[in-house]
């Protein structure tokens, strides 16, 4: 903190105590004094080095990093992926040799847990329905045009205050990139430093602001604002195979976009949303069945798809809990905590005979925003953490209205939070996103200021009818 960015009142408050120790501390400050004056090499010693000390701490202290604002877009109403569209758009096809996998998938939708306002892409709604690579940039572009566009004008960010540009697109990677699109789009500075990652799964809008987050904290403030983009372009997804683990994708992917400005400019503190306070990334890629757990891949017959095993439930279940024992320590309130490393070495002594409990991260955050891939995910995470279903109702209540759109979902979620004005400033937040590799991240937030009602927020004209009595 800096000494000029102090309010008045808190300076009145340092001054008062300062002088109150001094009167009280008296007699024994005279001694100390006298002590010093007489030995006055000590003197000099330690007050330079405590100079030296305090000037390195204050260089090296990284800077506070905040979300200044996020929007996320919502596509118009006549592309929404009702059962009879996504049910006709299969039967039209007539790609299947028996009618065994158009059964398996109406029967996969109507267990999803997605309702019939979810968005398909805009290939699905033209005439011959055919995915191409137009159709593929046209999704793509049309999510990160409506966000960028809606983010920057709330902001009042100008595009030439944007230093750095990380764009996370999972399984869409065009050349010029989706990071290229938007610096010619946006007319961006030369110097703007871009990062277009792809294939890194669910968890990449999660671990994008993790990067824009190391970026800006040590970056001597040369760099300010960032703007993080997570989108998906699901058109050339499609599998067309029959492989029953690969066409689950087909009944639950849905189109998405989020976009945030992260910024570490103290200027924009007061007008910002959240602090980013902490941040957590695990990979548990180096074993085997977590690695194979989604994996893209040819079926028999040479198509290409997203396999997702049932061992993705329990990888998800195993991974949680490993990446739980990395962040208790670091959020944990001091009575949770102390009962959980208990638990944790009685679980050691014991070999292993008595399980460490889980602790209750409901007593550490205030809101659960958990990444919602899909249903039985989040029955997952409600399991292993004991959440009650309220806890996890912004998940499966998101799952309902956009699907799994995969990265920006945690977008979505965290807007209805704020539609149903649940968060206020002080609120802590724990963002929790699980992907492919396999990943899990976890980004803690503190509001720092109450939200206002937003006039783009994807729920804007659905919020009233959430949350549903189904599951
Ligand atoms: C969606 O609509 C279909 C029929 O059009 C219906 O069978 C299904 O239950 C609906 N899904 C939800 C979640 O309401
Ligand atoms: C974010 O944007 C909205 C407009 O959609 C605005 O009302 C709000 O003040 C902005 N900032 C915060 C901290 O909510
Ligand atoms: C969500 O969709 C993505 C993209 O198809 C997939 O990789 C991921 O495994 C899905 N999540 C779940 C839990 O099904
Ligand atoms: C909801 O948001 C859209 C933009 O995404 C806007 O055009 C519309 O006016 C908003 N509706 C309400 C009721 O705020
Ligand atoms: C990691 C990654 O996906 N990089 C992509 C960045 O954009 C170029 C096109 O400019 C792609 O070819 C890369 O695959």
């Amino acid at each position: 903190m800096e000494l000029t960015s102090l309010p008045l009142h808190r300076c009145l408050q340092l001054t008062f105590f300062v002088l109150l120790s001094i009167t009280l501390l008296l007699p024994i400050t005279t001694t100390i004094f006298q002590f010093l004056t007489t030995h006055l090499l000590i003197t000099t010693l330690t007050t330079l080095s405590a100079t030296i000390l305090l000037i390195i701490r204050h260089k090296t202290q990284p800077y506070p990093v905040f979300l200044l604002n996020y929007s996320c877009f919502k596509p118009p109403n006549d592309r929404k992926c009702t059962y009879d569209l996504a049910n006709n758009f299969v039967l039209q096809s007539s790609r299947f040799s028996s009618a065994e996998p158009v059964t398996f998938m109406q029967n996969i939708y109507l267990k999803s847990g997605l309702g019939n306002d979810t968005y398909a892409p805009p290939f699905m709604f033209e005439e011959n329905q055919t995915p191409t690579m137009k159709n593929a940039i046209q999704e793509a572009e049309e999510g990160v045009f409506a966000a960028v566009d809606s983010l920057l004008a709330k902001t009042l960010v100008l595009p030439e205050d944007i230093d750095v540009v990380i764009v996370t697109c999972g399984s869409f990677s065009p050349s010029p990139s989706i990071s290229s699109i938007i610096v010619n789009h946006y007319k961006l500075r030369s110097d703007v430093k871009t990062y277009n990652l792809s294939g890194m799964g669910c968890s990449s809008g999660v671990l994008s602001i993790d990067l824009a987050y190391r970026i800006l904290r040590g970056s001597g403030r040369k760099i300010k604002n960032a703007l993080v983009v997570v989108t998906e372009s699901i058109t050339l997804n499609w599998y067309d195979g029959e492989e029953r683990s690969m066409l689950v994708t087909n009944c639950i992917f849905r189109v998405g976009c989020a976009a945030a400005i992260i910024t570490n400019d103290p200027n924009r503190k007061s007008s910002s949303k959240m602090e980013l306070t902490h941040s957590l990334r695990t990979h548990h890629g180096a074993d085997d069945s977590a690695y194979h757990a989604a994996f893209q891949e040819e079926d028999n017959k040479g198509i290409t798809g997203v396999s997702l095993t049932k061992d993705l439930i329990r990888v998800a279940g195993v991974n949680l809990r490993q990446h739980i024992k990395i962040l208790a320590p670091r959020v944990l309130p001091l009575n949770q905590l102390v009962g959980y490393v208990y638990s944790v070495v009685m679980n050691a002594l014991s070999g292993g005979q008595m399980k460490p409990i889980v602790p209750d991260f409901t007593a550490a955050f205030d809101h659960i925003c958990v990444h919602t891939g899909g249903k039985a995910v989040i029955e997952q995470v409600g399991r292993v953490m004991k959440l009650a279903d309220s806890v996890t109702e912004p998940a499966r209540m998101c799952l309902n209205r956009f699907g799994n759109t995969s990265s920006s979902l945690v977008f979505y979620e965290l807007a209805y939070f704020e539609a149903k004005q649940r968060v206020k400033k002080g609120d802590k937040m724990w963002m929790l996103a699980f992907g492919t590799g396999f990943k899990v991240g976890s980004l803690v937030w503190k509001w720092v200021n109450d939200p206002e009602p937003e006039l783009d927020n994807p729920w804007n004209d659905s919020i009233h009818q959430y949350p549903l009595k189904t599951w």
